[in-house]
């Protein structure tokens, strides 16, 4: 039997803030917009991922939130989804452009090998939508 003091202290721990992400089901992330071939100035927001969700999901979810930001794709039949533009940015074969996908963590910066279909997030990762050149 629980006497009144130890059921006090279990309802306490019951009710205090500070669960861990995890049990959220949100991971934080922020994508940051960026442009070397222009070097117009980053745009940065953050979003969130559910639990092992792709990064697609993110933008999706930052796209509907009305905070500026939007993209479109085209859909590979071998690779997924390949993002086409940012913000009203395109690449273009012509010109040799393309949307880059980077992924910023504390020590690194890594070129993903799959796209924005296919990559899941880790919290607290910057995600780099970088307009490029090949
Ligand atoms: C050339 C190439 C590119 C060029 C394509 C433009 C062009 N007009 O040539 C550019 C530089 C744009 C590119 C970009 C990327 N690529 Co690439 N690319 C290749 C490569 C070397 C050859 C593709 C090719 O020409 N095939 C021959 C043609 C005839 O077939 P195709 O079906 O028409 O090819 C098209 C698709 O491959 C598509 N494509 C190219 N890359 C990617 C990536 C994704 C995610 C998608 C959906 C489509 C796609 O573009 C090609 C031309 O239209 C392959 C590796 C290989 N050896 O196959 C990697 C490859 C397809 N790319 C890959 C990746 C990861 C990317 C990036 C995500 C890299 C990054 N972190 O930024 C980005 C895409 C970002 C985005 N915007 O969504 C991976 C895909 C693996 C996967 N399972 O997702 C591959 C297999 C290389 C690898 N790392 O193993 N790529």
């Amino acid at each position: 039997m629980m006497t009144p003091a130890l059921l006090s202290a279990a309802l306490l721990l019951l009710l205090l803030p500070g669960a861990p992400a995890e049990d959220s089901n949100q991971t934080p992330i922020n994508i940051h917009v960026t442009n070397s071939v222009t070097s117009a100035p980053k745009q940065t927001y953050s979003t969130y991922v559910v639990y092992r969700g792709i990064l697609l999901g993110a933008m999706w979810r930052l796209q509907d939130s009305n905070v500026g930001f939007s993209f479109t794709y085209t859909q590979d039949p071998n690779y997924g989804p390949f993002l086409v533009s940012v913000n009203g940015v395109s690449g273009c074969s012509a010109d040799r452009t393309y949307w880059e996908l980077l992924v910023k963590r504390t020590n690194e910066t890594i070129r993903p090998d799959v796209g924005i279909g296919c990559y899941i997030p880790s919290a607290n990762e910057t995600i780099v939508l970088n307009f490029n050149k090949y």
